[in-house]
C-alpha cells in the first residue's frame, strides 16, 4: 500500500490518479496539509504535515503502508521567497520519511531536481555525477536529500529511489512556485490572449519534460527491479529548450502569438542550472524512454487547454 504526500501539489495532483490506476484506488492513502472536495471523493486520503512525524508514522502504522513517494516540498521560487520555510518543510519532511522507512522497512521514491546543480556544474549534458553546489534554499535541500537517501540506504538498508526531475509542463495541474512555472503559464496566455510576459529571457534553456513522461518515468523508477538500479538518484530529461524556441513551438498552431520578456530573479536561477542532462545511466538501466518532445508537448498542451478554456484552435497547417 502506498503512501503519497503533497497529493495537492502539481506533481501529486497527476501521479495520484495515475498510481491508483495502477495497484488500486484503495492502495493509495493520499496526504497533503490542504485539500479539495474531488480529493475527498477520489480515495482515502489522511491530513498529513510531514512535519509531524508522529502523526505520520500513525497513518502509515494503522495503513499497513509499504512505499511512500514523498512529494510534500517547497519548490525554487516560492523558497526563495521564504528560505527559512522551505529549509524547514524540505529538510525535516525527508527526515521524517526515511526515519518511518528504517524503522518499518518501507521504500521511499522522493524526487530531486536538476536544481541540485550550480553555476560551477558543467552547464551541457551534466552528467549524474558531477559538482553540487546549488544556490537555491530548495536545490540546497534537495542535496540534503540525495545525500539523506543514500546514507538511510546504504547504512539501515532503506529501498530509496529518485529522480531528478527537469521543469515538468502540465495541462492539469498548475505548478507550484518553480522557476520552470513560465513553460506552463505561457500555454494558458497564448490561448486566453495571444501574449506573454516571460520572466525568464529568451535564451534560457532548461531540461524539461511533459507530464505524461514524468508519470510513466516516476512508475517506471518505483517498479525497477532493485538489481537493476546501480544508484539511489538519475538524471532523466525529454528535451532542452528556451522561452523563444518554446514560442516558436506555439507558433505553429497559433501563428499571432506573441513573447515579450521581463527577466526577474527566476532567470538568475535559471542561469545557474544545466541547460541540458545526461540521462544515459535510466536509460540504460531501467530503459527510460520519454515519448514528448517539444512540438509533441506544445501541439498536446494546446489543444487540452483549449477545450479546458473552450477557445477554438485554428485549423492545422
Ligand atoms: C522549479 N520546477 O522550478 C522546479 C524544478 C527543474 C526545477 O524542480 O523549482
Amino acid at each position: 500500500r502506498f503512501f503519497v504526500t503533497g497529493a495537492c501539489g502539481q506533481i501529486g495532483q497527476e501521479f495520484l490518479p495515475f498510481l491508483r490506476s495502477k495497484v488500486g484506488v484503495d492502495n493509495v492513502v493520499a496526504s497533503d496539509v490542504r485539500t479539495s472536495r474531488k480529493l475527498l471523493d477520489s480515495g482515502p486520503f489522511s491530513y498529513c504535515d510531514v512535519l509531524d512525524k508522529d502523526n505520520m508514522a500513525r497513518i502509515i502504522l494503522e495503513n499497513g503502508i509499504t512505499h511512500v513517494v514523498h512529494f510534500a516540498t517547497l519548490l525554487s521560487a516560492i523558497g526563495e521567497r521564504n528560505p527559512a520555510l522551505a529549509l524547514k518543510v524540505n529538510t525535516h519532511g525527508i527526515q521524517n520519511v526515511l526515519d518511518l522507512a528504517a524503522a518499518h522497512g518501507l521504500s521511499v521514491y522522493a524526487p530531486s531536481t536538476i536544481a541540485v546543480f550550480g553555476s560551477s556544474t558543467p552547464r551541457h549534458n551534466t552528467p549524474d555525477d558531477t559538482v553540487m553546489r546549488p544556490h537555491t534554499m530548495y536545490g540546497i535541500t534537495k542535496v540534503h536529500q540525495e545525500l539523506l537517501g543514500q546514507y538511510y540506504h546504504d547504512r539501515y538498508g532503506v529501498d530509496y529511489r529518485s529522480l531528478r526531475y527537469p521543469g515538468i509542463i502540465s495541462a492539469n495541474a498548475p505548478p507550484g512556485g518553480g522557476t520552470t512555472d513560465y513553460g506552463v503559464e505561457i500555454f494558458g496566455a497564448a490561448l486566453q490572449t495571444g501574449h506573454y510576459n516571460c520572466f525568464l529571457d529568451s535564451d534560457a534553456a532548461l531540461p524539461m519534460m511533459y507530464m505524461p513522461d514524468c508519470l510513466e518515468a516516476t512508475w517506471q523508477i518505483i517498479t525497477a527491479p532493485r538489481d537493476h538500479l546501480k544508484q539511489t538518484t538519475y538524471n532523466v530529461t525529454a528535451v532542452s529548450f528556451t522561452p523563444a524556441e518554446l514560442a516558436e513551438a506555439i507558433r505553429h498552431r497559433l501563428p499571432h502569438f506573441s513573447i515579450s520578456y521581463s527577466p526577474d530573479f527566476r532567470d538568475s536561477i535559471a542561469k545557474t542550472w544545466p541547460a541540458s542532462i545526461d540521462d544515459s545511466a535510466a536509460r540504460q538501466q531501467w530503459g527510460w524512454a520519454p515519448k514528448f518532445d517539444l512540438q509533441a508537448l506544445a501541439d498536446d498542451m494546446l489543444t487540452r487547454l483549449a477545450a479546458k478554456y473552450k477557445v477554438q484552435l485554428p485549423p492545422e497547417l
